[in-house]
């Protein structure tokens, strides 16, 4: 059934299929020289893209509009050195509301729509969790009407594609421009200059007033690309603003002999590596010069972007936080902070205490990890070096800040040592955190457990001075991708069960829950599962050659690989299975296939072993006779949104299984828990607030808790004794550690054995028989298919509160007090 939105979308100017039909062919013919009967895919798919590009930006013109007659309008900008946007044409065609129109329109080309939808390869702007979350976040604010924009880097390379081969991780650049990419258009006449290194010097202004000046070193231009972001049926069309770094023709050329062409282009050439890699860590910075260029490239750009448009529509520099609302995603852009002091200090003249409280009006700050290596700090020398006048700026923040603690806590330096911007032991450094935390009104955690430790650990001296500024915003993310784009069969299911109208208020899904005992529905249900299994065994076996059983029990953990999030556990757990088989051929188990996928960052060496291990698990387990097929392992390369696309609406089981503590959030589990997976995990991140939504029986809980884990290291956690006493755990330790997964070389996973049993920081042992026992009841409950799917149902009717729109109305609520502008 169509709903009313749709039928009145397709009523609207170029929006029928006629309309469009015409759109793709005049894009064909004029602007690639094409004829619709020889074009090739890559043709075809970039002339639907400009098709509908023309009618976002339709969009966005009327959206500028609107904000242009409301400078009382506060806008959102979201600062993030990652933003993950997987590929676009499906979700902008569902959120126009023309993916039947344009379907039908396609008919009259050599190539249908779900071809092109398929031949899309996405910007791998991103790691993981932290980037999807800012894409998640630009859909909602569309979808709720707020103006925003998005602002980052334009690298010029993503995140390397992993290929496995003889089951190792390869990476390889991702060329994601190499066919080109149509959502975007360049703002050259939009660049800004940003400058890095030199020195500084006072002088006396014509007030008699002292003042600072930065002699830079070093220029770069920073020109913007914007890729316009619609909101789920609504005019809002806000911006994705990604700055590439150019090099100043004038500045180069002009200081440079006529003989020395050579060294002039090298300058160029060295400019432009600003933009040109996403750095590939994912919760571990580097502490590379380059990654700090970056961070204040974009941010440089983006401030000093905003304080342009403020300016130019009427405002003063003491009404910036009138107009802006800026959000720091985690710590890669808290450079902003000094950078907004020091354009309103030495650009427009502000006084210091006018210029701090502006500052701490506008930026807010997210932090999106516990995990201490995570935690940014600058080496004051590079700071320096690259940023003198900023490091001027943050010296002077923090003397102010001690000299608070020490009115506040007189006697206390250890409390003075503690929040101090600069750790003073070891080579000194910067604490991004803190300094995030000093220039933000607002800070928050991403789950209600994390929020918590921050606030009870890592920020417990901030919260005792500030206690009204912290905040718990739990993640979400967007069910028009995860739901309607990626899993058409579950969202047809739903909607005709109880109308369209859940995308945008999710909540409404919990209308599901008096079909959850309807066997009718249960069977549908099961078919679409089914369906969507069949997919994603069709793609396994065309990427990996492995063929699967979409009967089997979908057992699945996709995310990046690390230690905390325990990958080995799950595969202790497979050995765990194989063993008994070997042991009683005849034995009857239910069958799984589990499916593994995620990247390793390349110089982490442990977390490659693991896929390493993973692969040749799979290699020993796959085709062993005793096996019979009943247990498959596969490693799906090269995870990212596109693929995630496939796999979570295929799950049954979704593995979440990281030590209690440890996972600030997560967003896949819910990612799956919205496409009827079941999840199993540990009472960290999100996880508990999904079991709080889906109750404890619709959600397989095991494993220590957080407070266990700090108390049992405390007590002083001997690994070694845990497997001692467990003969399972030693008959699958012992498979590994003799070299029977490694024929070509034995010791081959001896780092992670030795870690294990040596050290296990994750305390993988310590959870080892109870993710054991409760993976036994989850086999229970899927021998019971029809309280299996009742499950599987009343999970996806009560995953309403983790739309990102509910995270969004947070955020505008608690910290940003902004309002939708409607159109
Ligand atoms: N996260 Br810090 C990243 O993906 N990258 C990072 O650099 C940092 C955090 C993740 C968290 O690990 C995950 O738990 C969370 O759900 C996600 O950010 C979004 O908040």
């Amino acid at each position: 059934a169509e709903s009313l939105s749709d039928a009145e979308h397709r009523t609207r100017t170029g929006l029928d299929p006629e309309s469009l039909r015409r759109a793709v062919r005049d894009h064909l013919f004029y602007f690639q020289g094409r004829h619709p009967a020889t074009a090739s895919v890559n043709d075809c798919y970039l002339a639907v893209a400009y098709a509908v590009r023309d009618r976002l930006f339709q969009h966005g013109v009327q959206s500028l509009d609107l904000l242009l007659h409301r400078p009382d309008a506060r806008i959102v900008a979201y600062l993030s050195a990652e933003f993950l946007m997987g590929p676009q044409l499906a979700a902008n065609l569902v959120n126009l509301g023309i993916l039947d129109a344009m379907r039908e329109a396609m008919t009259a080309f050599p190539h249908d729509l779900d071809r092109l939808i398929d031949h899309e390869e996405e910007p791998g702007l991103g790691n993981g969790g932290l980037g999807r979350l800012a894409a998640c976040y630009l859909d909602s604010l569309a979808t709720l009407e707020v103006p925003a924009i998005g602002y980052g880097i334009r690298y010029e390379f993503g995140i390397f594609n992993q290929q496995i081969r003889d089951g190792w991780q390869v990476e390889l650049t991702d060329k994601w421009l190499h066919l080109g990419y149509p959502w975007e258009i360049a703002r050259p006449e939009r660049a800004v200059e940003v400058r890095f290194g030199g020195t500084t010097e006072g002088y006396t202004d014509a007030d008699g007033r002292y003042r600072v000046r930065w002699n830079a070193a070093e220029i770069v231009m920073g020109v913007p690309h914007d890729t316009p972001i619609l909101g789920y049926r609504v005019k809002t069309c806000n911006l994705l603003r990604l700055w590439r770094a150019e090099a100043v023709q004038s500045f180069d050329f002009a200081s440079f002999n006529v003989g020395e062409y050579g060294r002039a282009v090298e300058q160029q050439v060295s400019t432009e590596t600003i933009s040109k890699v996403l750095y590939p860590n994912d919760a571990s910075p580097q502490g590379k010069a380059l990654r700090l260029k970056q961070q204040y490239f974009f941010v440089s750009c983006a401030i000093q972007d905003m304080l342009r448009s403020h300016i130019r529509f009427g405002g003063t520099p003491d009404t910036f936080h009138h107009r802006w609302a800026a959000q720091l995603n985690d710590t890669h852009p808290a450079v902003a902070v000094p950078e907004l002091m020091r354009l309103l200090l030495d650009e427009h003249g502000l006084e210091w205490d006018a210029a701090w409280e502006v500052t701490q009006k506008t930026f807010g700050y997210t932090n999106h990890t516990l995990l201490p290596e995570a935690l940014e700090t600058w080496s004051v020398d590079l700071f320096g070096a690259l940023l003198p006048r900023h490091l001027e700026i943050v010296y002077e923040i923090n003397r102010r800040l001690v000299d608070g603690v020490r009115r506040v806590y007189p006697g206390d330096e250890g409390r003075v040592r503690r929040m101090s911007l600069i750790d003073e032991s070891g080579r000194r450094s910067i604490r991004m955190a803190h300094l995030a935390c000093a220039g933000s009104h607002a800070v928050n955690g991403v789950a209600a457990l994390h929020t918590d430790l921050l606030k009870t650990q890592v920020l417990a001296d901030w919260v005792a001075m500030r206690p009204d500024r912290f905040h718990n915003v739990t993640n979400g993310v967007t069910p028009r991708r995860f739901m309607v784009v990626s899993n058409p069969g579950l969202s047809g299911l739903i909607t005709a069960a109880i109308g369209d109208g859940w995308p945008s208020r999710l909540e409404a899904l919990r209308e599901l829950e008096r079909f959850a005992d309807d066997p009718d529905f249960r069977a549908r249900w099961r078919d679409v599962k089914r369906e969507n299994k069949q997919r994603l065994a069709a793609a396994i076996e065309q990427r990996t050659g492995i063929v699967v059983y979409p009967d089997s029990l979908f057992d699945v953990q996709v995310k990046r690989i690390h230690e905390y999030k325990r990958q080995h556990l799950n595969v202790l757990h497979l050995l765990t299975l194989y063993r008994r088989l070997k042991a009683d051929p005849s034995l009857d188990i239910v069958p799984r296939t589990v499916v593994f996928g995620g990247k390793a960052a390349p110089g982490y060496f442990i977390a490659k072993l693991m896929i390493k291990l993973v692969t040749a698990v799979g290699a020993l387990v796959n085709d062993d006779p005793d096996v019979r097929g009943r247990l498959k392992v596969v490693f799906f390369p090269n995870f990212n949104v596109k693929v995630g696309q496939i796999i979570y609406p295929a799950a049954d089981l979704s593995e979440q299984i990281s030590t209690a503590g440890q996972e600030a959030s997560g967003t896949g589990n819910m990612k799956f828990a919205l496409n009827g997976a079941i999840t199993i995990g540990t009472l960290d991140g999100a996880n508990i607030e999904i079991r709080d939504e889906v109750g404890p029986e619709n959600f397989f809980l095991f494993g220590l808790t957080a407070d266990e884990v700090r108390l049992r290291k405390a007590a002083g956690y001997d690994p070694r004794a845990v497997y001692e006493s467990n003969p399972v755990l030693r008959g699958v330790i012992d498979l590994i550690a003799s070299g029977a997964l490694s024929p070509d070389d034995p010791s081959r996973f001896r780092p992670l054995v030795d870690g294990l049993l040596w050290h296990d920081p994750f305390m993988v042992l310590a959870d080892f028989q109870a993710y054991v026992d409760c993976q036994a009841q989850v086999d229970a409950l899927w021998r019971d298919g029809e309280a299996w799917t009742r499950a599987s149902i009343l999970n996806v009717a009560r995953m309403g509160k983790f739309s990102s729109d509910r995270s969004i109305r947070d955020y505008c609520e608690r910290i940003w007090h902004v309002e939708p502008v409607r159109a």
